[in-house]
């Protein structure tokens, strides 16, 4: 009798995982929102594809990258920067679709940063064996805003350090439609994905996507 009155009730408090101070893991906090999502991400590959992009060192990541809002994240041999031109189109990144703003600002408000307003998303995609080593994001103006990542597709090992390099990183999976909020002192915090594993996901296919959505400005 009971069990079916709780049914109808629709869940209303998301689970939330305190990682560290100011990191806050939202599990399937996207999934609701899957097929708008990838539909918005058709459009803005369409424009601005995916690209291998070169380390100032030389190396090309083993990532494949885009972006779409007013200011993109780019690398090349002259270093690490935001940039609002696409520089292998020469034209505007797409513009940020108004389901990725909404479900990066209701993240990150739930998270304990209501008034999030990012103007930049990197989307990032990896295929098996990707990955990306242990870094920190500081390329942004103001550090005092979150970073918001949603991850698609393939799940992954995060690698989650410390304010310093040698701080040793602890390890949690990322699941398809996962969200975790990035702020506060973590913002700072060495991170990280290991090698991407082989597999097949039912709307994503063999790869992961992740978008992570800043305050680059
Ligand atoms: C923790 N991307 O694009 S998202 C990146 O899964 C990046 O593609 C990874 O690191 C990915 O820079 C991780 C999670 C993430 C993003 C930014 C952070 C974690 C973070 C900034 C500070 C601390
Ligand atoms: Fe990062």
């Amino acid at each position: 009798m009971t069990a079916d009155l709780f049914e109808a009730v629709p869940d209303v408090h998301p689970s939330r995982e305190a990682m560290a101070e100011g990191a806050v893991l939202l599990r399937g906090y996207a999934k609701p929102f899957e097929n708008e999502v990838v539909a918005a991400l058709r459009e803005i590959i369409a424009r601005a594809p995916f690209r291998r992009m070169f380390t100032p060192g030389g190396h090309q990541m083993s990532v494949a990258m885009t972006n779409c809002g007013t200011a993109g994240w780019v690398t090349d041999r002259s270093g690490y920067r935001y940039d609002g031109i696409d520089p292998d189109s020469g034209q505007p990144w797409p513009e940020m679709p108004s389901t990725f703003r909404a479900i990066a600002e209701q993240a990150a408000a739930e998270a304990g940063f209501a008034g999030f307003t990012p103007d930049a998303c990197l989307i990032n995609r990896y295929v098996p064996g990707a990955r990306m080593s242990l870094h920190q994001d500081q390329d942004e103006q103001d550090f005092a805003a979150p970073i918001v990542s949603v991850s698609l597709g393939l799940s992954a090992i995060f690698l989650f350090g410390g304010p310093k390099r040698a701080d040793k990183p602890k390890r949690y999976r990322l699941e398809h439609g996962d969200i975790v909020v990035w702020g506060g002192p973590s913002r700072l915090f060495f991170h990280g994905v290991a090698p991407l594993a082989d597999g097949e996901h039912a709307l994503m296919g063999r790869q992961r996507i992740n978008l992570t959505f800043r305050k680059a400005r």
